[in-house]
């Protein structure tokens, strides 16, 4: 007998996470684990975690503390609005709070894109909209897919190419 599970639609998508605050590295690892715990989530790579200094809406602020950032791959059989609901609630788990915007956070967690979807909503817009100029998006997901686009909007290569931002190695165990 075919099992249901077997007959979803898995689709594949890339998931940035950056943490600055609290045990980021802790964060990071337990996050990586929670996404592949998710019912119909299953992470197919993860980049090594980098260091970058903090943008914030006025620029890169070198005072405020510095994220940890990483990418993975996953294969999600949630649509884009459950895989951002299950992300959010991760989030919430590590005790994320939302005051100011570009703020200082324990764990967040975006959807890079979503297979080829190019749309927006309220709450979602794919691929991510400052995906493109961000190099500690950028720099990450290359190494775990060479051949990336970001959708409609070019080799990932090409547009890391283009950016100026310090995205540092940061030892660490793999995280997957
Ligand atoms: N939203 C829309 N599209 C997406 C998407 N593709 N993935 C909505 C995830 N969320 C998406 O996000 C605000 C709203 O965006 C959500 O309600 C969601 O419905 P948020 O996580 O609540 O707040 P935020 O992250 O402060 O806002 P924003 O504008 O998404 O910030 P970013 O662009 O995520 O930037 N510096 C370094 N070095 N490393 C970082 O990782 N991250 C940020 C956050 C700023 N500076 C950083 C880093
Ligand atoms: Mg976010």
């Amino acid at each position: 007998m075919i099992r249901r599970e077997r007959l979803r639609l898995e689709l594949p998508a890339v998931i940035a996470l950056g943490s600055n605050l609290g045990d980021r590295e802790a964060t990071l690892r337990d996050a990586v684990r929670e996404i592949n715990a998710l019912d119909g989530v299953v992470v197919t790579a993860a980049s090594d975690i980098v260091q970058t200094p903090a943008w914030k809406i006025e620029g890169v602020d070198e005072e405020a503390p510095a994220y940890l950032n990483a990418v993975i791959t996953v294969r999600s059989a949630l649509d884009p609005e459950a895989l951002l609901d299950a992300l959010n609630a991760i989030e919430n788990e590590h005790g994320r709070v939302r005051t100011e915007r570009w703020g200082d956070r324990t764990l967040d967690l975006d959807i890079i894109s979503y297979a080829a979807q190019q749309s927006s909503t309220d709450r979602l817009t794919l691929p991510h909209p400052r995906a493109a100029v961000r190099g500690f998006v950028l720099a990450p997901w290359l190494q775990i897919e060479p051949d990336a686009e970001l959708p409609g909007l070019g080799r990932i290569d090409t547009l890391l190419a283009q950016t100026s931002d310090d995205v540092r190695p940061y030892a660490a165990e793999a995280l997957l």
